[in-house]
Order: structure tokens, then C-alpha cells, then sequence
């Protein structure tokens, strides 16, 4: 048997001197010595006694080894688990639990706090710094660069992404080979990548975007990857002309549009822009090709399903819409109440089935079966329609979730963490519009009676126990909280009464 995963994206390059990543130094990364270093990790992993189907949960920088990592736990049949930066100790002890991880590759700076909370757990540490530097790559450098790969099927797993759950506790989608493959062979083909392509890569690897859908695409097509370690302004400007095509979130484009440099001279040359993970608003569609001549194309994707929809390459990109359901992809939008198709063009939540659908949340049955039906369509938790021209549009949200620049936040798990400070009686918490980000965290805090909170020690609590990005940019402290007859809070009226604290009118 062998391993399609790795033999369609990874070992077809096997020697091949052609450029994989281009770094900020100027430097060049080719397939066959990223494929190496690959197997030198995998070889350095297996040394260490992993085995097939064991989780590696990697907390890790951006850098080609960072990447070299995923190659490295596909070609050894190891699950990848990567996990944001910006998670605390707390946040990561969690997932290490939860997904019964045997190896943490974590940055060295963290080593001290993540070794005593990973040991109790049977799971070992190693470091792997921005650098490329670590204890891991001493042992892979120490190792062979030829790794027997792996054999795995289809239907092995691959990767679990976490992403939080409206009950707060995050759940381990769990990927398998095909479902990666599956939706890169559409994307390659639906989006015209060719071995000719260097696509600018300025997003995390540790989400669906940056990692699958960016870098499995290039993998696929033998194309190259100008490998940023972050969205740097100034870098992307230098680098835009020697990329022919970039994908970004919404906040990427907003801020170039802020910035004069950014012409359409700059970009006259390139082939394609996509933007995904959260709405990009049509007025940005409008002013990105008024400025460019581009416009914009917008698709849909989960972490649980990676991509659902694509507006067309030929034809029109059309501004407010995700476009059309990728091949092979069936999307219905339903009553959320009966689960009934509606008639075309009625609002209702979106549910998709296909070969990118995942096989279910890592030992949570019963939330797998909350969300992913007997007969394979997956409730999204989105509200859409479908327009009389068969393009999907994205209304709003039947989950609780706010998406800051990109990054999903779930109220939940913020609230949970409110109630419990000193003085807090209940809270609220919501997104509200962000010039920058799309939408930001606000957070409403109901006081005990008599009581006066502590507002900086609640937001020194929430730096201790949350990433950064879920801070709540503002508290704001109110009497009572708005309530249905029901008695459940009215977020929408909360929406509403603060939606122009970020962006006054
Ligand atoms: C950083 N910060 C954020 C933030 N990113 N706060 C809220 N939301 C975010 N997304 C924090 C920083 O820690 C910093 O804290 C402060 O906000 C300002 O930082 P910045 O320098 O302006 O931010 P920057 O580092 O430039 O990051 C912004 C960003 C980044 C938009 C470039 O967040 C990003 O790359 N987002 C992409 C996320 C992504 O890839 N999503 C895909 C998910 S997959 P301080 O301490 O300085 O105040 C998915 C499926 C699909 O959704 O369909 O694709
Ligand atoms: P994640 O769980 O991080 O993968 O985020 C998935 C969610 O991002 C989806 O359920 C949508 O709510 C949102 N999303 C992704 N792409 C878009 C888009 N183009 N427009 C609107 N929302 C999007």
C-alpha cells in the first residue's frame, strides 16, 4: 500500500533542484533538500518511538522546518497537530489531553513551561526554535535523509486542527489523507495553479489556509512559495512583484488598500488574489479592483471541511458572494429546525457533503453526531442563500463565533473565564465591527450586586489564561443584560448597541 498523501505532494519531488521556498533573506529552499530535512525529521520522530497513527502536537513558529515538520509526520504516518502561537500554557495543556499527543514540539523559549505540564501526560518534548535551531533538528541532523515512508490509506488520519466549540471546550477535527488530497486536486485545477506559480505565503501555518489549502496546492503543481513569516506590510510591497498570486484574509487586502505603495503597477503582473476564513466585505471587492484591475476571488472553507465554494476563475467573481460549490462538493441550505431543504434563494443554514468532509471531532461522539449527519452532510453553523444564479452568500451565523482577523473566537470560553472574577455576577461577550480586523471582541460585564469590578485585573486574568487575539479589546460594565421572554441574552440587541464603538459612523 503506499502513502497517497505523501507520494502525490511530497515524494514526487524527490531530487527534484527546483525552488520550493523562497525566504526573506533571499535564500532558496529546493524540493530535494526540503524533502531531506523532511525525512530526517521523520527519522529523528521514529527514533524517539513514535509510531503510525500517534499525534505530534507542534506549537511552533513559522519557518521551513515548521513545515518540513508536516511533510515529515505525513511521510512517517503521524498525525499532525499544529497549534496556534499565541495559545498560553493553559490553552495547550488542554489539547496535549485531549488528543493523547506522544510528541510536543514547542519553541525553546517555552520548553520550561510546557516539559512539567506534558511529562504527567506521557508526552515527550522537543524544541524547534524560529531559527530552524532545537533539539529536534539536532536529532534529525544527526539522522539519515532517507526515510521508508509510511504506508497509509485513504481513510488514515492526517492531521486534527482544534477549533473551540460554542460549549467552550475545542474540538480535534480529524482529517484524513483523502480529505486533504480530495480538496487540493479541485483547488489546483478550479484555481489554474501550474508548476509556474510562486504564491505569496504570509499566513500562519497552523490553520487550514495557510497549511492546506496554500501549501498543499503548491506541493501538488511543483510550484514555489515566497515563505514570510508573518503579513510584515513592508515585506509583502517588496515581495509582491516576484509572487503571481497571493491568498490572504480580508485584513490582508484592507490593509493594503491603506497603503499607498500598493498600486496597480505593483501588481499589474500578477495572476490571481483569493481571499477566505472570513466575509470580505464587497466594498473591499470594489475598491481592490478599482485600484488593482484585480478582482478579488472569494471561497468559503471550514476547518472541518477545508473548501466548500470558490467564485469562478472565468466567469464573474462576483463581490458578496463565496461563489459556487466546488466540484464534487454538495451544498443545501436548510431550516435549521426541521433540517428541511428550503426553496432557493430562502435563508437557512448551509450544509455541505463530499470527499472534503471530515470523519468527525477525536472522541466526542455525540458532538460528531450533533453536527455531521448519518448521511454525511455537515451543518456548518452558517446562514446562507442561494441567489437565482446558483452563487452562495454567507448572511450571518446560526453559532456563536466571532472571526477576528481571520481567527475564530468562540464567546464561550471567554465568558466562562468572566463569570468567574471577583465581583462579576454574569457576562456577555460579542463581536462587534473592527476597522482592521472585521470584527473584534467586546466584552459586557454584569456587576454583583454592589460590587465595583476590577476591569485591569480581569484583562491580567484573561492575558494569563487566553491567546491574545481573544482578548476582549474593551469591557464595558452594564446593569443588567438584555433577555428574551425565554430569559436567554440578546446578543443581537448588544450587537447593535455597540456596533459603532470601533467604527463611529
Ligand atoms: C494578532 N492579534 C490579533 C490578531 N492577530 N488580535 C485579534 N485578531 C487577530 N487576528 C493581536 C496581536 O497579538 C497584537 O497584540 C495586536 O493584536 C495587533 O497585532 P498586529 O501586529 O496588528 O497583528 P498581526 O500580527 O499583523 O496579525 C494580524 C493578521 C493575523 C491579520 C495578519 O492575525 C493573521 O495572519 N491572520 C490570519 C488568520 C488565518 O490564517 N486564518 C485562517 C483560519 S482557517 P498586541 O499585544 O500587540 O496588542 C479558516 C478556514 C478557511 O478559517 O476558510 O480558511
Ligand atoms: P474555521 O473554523 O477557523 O475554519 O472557520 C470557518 C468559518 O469561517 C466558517 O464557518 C465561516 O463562518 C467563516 N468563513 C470562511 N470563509 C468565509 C468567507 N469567505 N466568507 C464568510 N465567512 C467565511
Amino acid at each position: 500500500m503506499a502513502n497517497l498523501l505523501y507520494d502525490s505532494l511530497f515524494g514526487k519531488h524527490a531530487g527534484s533542484a527546483a525552488p520550493f521556498l523562497h525566504l526573506p533573506d533571499g535564500s532558496t529552499i529546493t524540493y530535494d533538500a526540503f524533502l531531506r530535512m523532511a525525512a530526517r525529521m521523520a527519522n529523528a520522530m521514529t527514533d524517539m518511538g513514535l509510531e503510525p497513527g500517534d499525534r505530534v502536537a507542534a506549537q511552533v513558529e513559522k519557518s521551513p522546518e515548521a513545515l518540513a515538520l508536516y511533510a515529515a509526520c505525513v511521510q512517517a504516518g503521524l498525525i499532525f497537530l499544529p497549534l496556534n502561537t499565541a495559545y498560553t500554557v493553559d490553552e495547550l495543556s488542554y489539547f496535549i489531553e485531549n488528543s493523547g499527543a506522544k510528541l510536543v514540539v514547542c519553541d525553546g523559549a517555552k520548553q520550561g513551561d510546557i516539559a512539567p505540564m506534558a511529562e504527567p501526560l506521557n508526552a515527550q518534548v522537543a524544541t524547534l526554535n524560529a531559527d530552524g535551531s532545537g533539539s529536534l533538528m539536532e536529532r534529525a541532523n544527526a539522522a539519515s535523509d532517507r526515510f521508508e515512508t509510511v504506508s497509509r490509506g485513504p481513510d488514515d488520519l492526517a492531521a486534527f486542527l482544534y477549533t473551540s466549540g460554542t460549549t467552550g471546550r475545542s474540538k480535534g477535527a480529524m482529517l484524513t489523507q483523502n480529505n486533504l488530497l480530495s480538496n487540493t486536486e479541485v483547488l489546483v485545477d478550479h484555481w489554474r495553479f501550474t508548476g509556474d506559480d510562486v504564491l505569496l505565503h504570509a499566513l500562519p501555518i497552523f490553520h487550514t489556509h495557510g497549511l492546506f489549502v496554500a501549501t498543499n496546492i503548491i506541493l501538488a503543481v511543483g510550484g514555489a512559495m515566497i515563505f514570510l513569516p508573518k503579513f510584515d506590510q513592508d515585506a509583502v510591497i517588496d515581495w509582491l512583484p516576484r509572487a503571481t498570486t497571493m491568498m490572504g484574509v480580508p485584513t490582508f487586502y484592507t490593509r493594503l488598500l491603506d497603503d499607498a505603495r500598493f498600486t496597480g503597477d505593483l501588481v499589474a503582473h500578477m495572476r490571481l488574489f483569493i481571499s477566505g476564513s472570513a466575509p470580505l466585505l464587497a466594498e473591499t471587492h470594489v475598491q481592490f479592483e478599482e485600484r488593482t484591475g484585480h478582482r478579488i476571488l472569494e471561497r468559503y472553507g471550514m476547518t472541518e471541511t477545508n473548501m466548500n465554494t470558490s467564485n469562478p476563475y472565468d466567469g464573474e467573481r462576483r463581490a458578496g458572494t463565496v461563489g459556487f460549490p466546488l466540484p464534487g462538493v454538495e451544498l443545501k441550505v436548510t431550516d435549521p429546525d426541521t433540517g428541511k431543504t428550503l426553496p432557493q434563494g430562502e435563508i437557512g443554514q448551509i450544509e455541505v457533503r463530499g470527499p472534503n468532509v471530515f470523519k468527525g471531532y477525536w472522541q466526542m461522539p455525540e458532538k460528531t453526531a450533533a453536527e455531521l449527519r448519518e448521511d454525511g452532510f455537515f451543518i456548518t453553523g452558517d446562514l446562507g442563500r442561494i441567489d437565482a444564479d446558483g452563487y452562495v452568500h454567507i448572511v450571518g451565523r446560526n453559532k456563536d463565533l466571532i472571526i477576528s482577523g481571520g481567527y475564530n473566537i468562540y464567546p464561550k470560553e471567554i465568558e466562562l473565564l468572566l463569570d468567574e472574577q471577583p465581583g462579576v455576577l454574569e457576562s456577555a461577550v460579542i463581536g462587534v465591527p473592527h476597522p482592521d480586523f472585521g470584527e473584534t471582541v467586546l466584552g459586557v460585564i454584569v456587576p454583583e450586586k454592589g460590587a465595583t469590578p476590577d476591569l485591569d485585573g480581569i484583562m491580567e486574568a484573561a492575558q494569563h489564561s487566553l491567546a491574545r487575539f481573544k482578548h476582549p479589546r474593551k469591557l464595558v460594565v452594564m446593569e443588567a443584560l438584555p433577555r428574551n421572554t425565554m430569559g436567554k441574552v440578546q446578543k443581537n440587541v448588544l450587537r447593535d448597541e455597540f456596533k459603532e464603538m470601533f467604527t463611529p459612523a
